[in-house]
């Protein structure tokens, strides 16, 4: 399936720096919780598996004990449909037509925002929310030398809506770089250069995709919904800059994997047994 933007979404695109295509891959929506669900199995229980947590795995906890998983990454090498995803025409199209040529895949990841429902013990968690601070990837992206010119295109695999700490953006904000300031959950742009509490919510339906500049300013609330809110992240840099291979993801693929093939062994030989499965969904 191949999706085109018309000439007016290309333009909102480029002005607003965000669009919002909704609905466009409802139909692939239980693929893809499947696939989402499978990849957090791996990683709790083989984090469990191995006592350590996998570096792949964010996982927060709450004062009172609620544990929030916020994000794994990298994902694609752990699901050949998810990477097949990646690559395939609804998901670069509208890409290419922005760059007007080749996108090139430079990171993807899960946004999960997911509570669990009931605290895993003996996975160490970090201590903050599931909130994301007011930022652009492009403050992350330029550490490797990458143009500004690349594309988040984000899966809605869940209702985006205003109480489960949808995507806020700041229309605009893409044509030039603010300055940021790390803090204890991740770079924030400096507090006088932007309105912290100014932004729009991206509120969007199960299915939809949200593509945005990777200058754009954006942050996410906490998700007070009681359901997930998972956005499935892949990022595209034009294939007009000598894109390094897998800079950002390929060294936690490598650092990863060996712990993965010794939990698949532990489990083979009936020395561990899962004890995690993902909540419905
Ligand atoms: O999914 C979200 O709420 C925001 C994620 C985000 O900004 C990031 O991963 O850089």
């Amino acid at each position: 399936m191949r999706y085109e933007l018309d000439t007016a979404l290309l333009s909102q695109l480029r002005e607003e720096g965000y669009l919002v295509l909704p609905g466009i891959l409802a139909g692939e929506l239980p693929r893809l919780r499947e696939e989402a669900d499978h990849i957090l199995e791996l990683m709790v229980n083989s984090s469990l598996a191995n006592r350590r947590r996998s570096g792949r795995l964010n996982i927060c906890q709450l004062e009172g004990g609620r544990q929030i998983i916020r994000r794994i990454q990298p994902i694609n090498d752990l699901s050949l449909y998810l990477g097949q995803l990646a690559e395939s025409d609804i998901i670069l199209t509208p890409a290419q037509q922005l760059f007007g040529c080749r996108p090139v895949l430079i990171e993807e990841k899960i946004v999960y925002k997911q509570t669990l429902p009931e605290p895993v013990p003996g996975i160490s968690c970090e201590t903050h929310d599931d909130r994301f601070a007011v930022h652009s990837d492009w403050a992350y992206y330029k550490d490797q030398g990458y143009p500004k010119d690349l594309v988040n295109i984000a899966v809605c695999l869940d209702d985006c809506t205003e109480d489960a700490g949808p995507l806020r953006v700041w229309p605009g904000s893409h044509r030039a770089h603010l300055e940021h300031e790390p803090t204890p959950i991740g770079r924030q742009v400096l507090a006088h250069l932007i309105d912290h509490r100014g932004g729009v919510d991206v509120l969007a339906p199960a299915g939809s995709i949200i593509l945005f500049h990777a200058m754009l300013v954006h942050s996410s609330r906490p998700n007070l919904s009681g359901r997930p809110r998972r956005l499935l992240f892949y990022s595209y840099c034009t294939s007009a800059f000598a894109v390094p291979f897998d800079v950002r993801n390929g060294p936690a693929r490598f650092r990863e994997s060996p712990y993965e093939w010794n939990y698949q062994r532990l489990k083979q030989t009936g020395a561990f047994t899962d004890v995690f499965r993902a909540p419905a969904s």
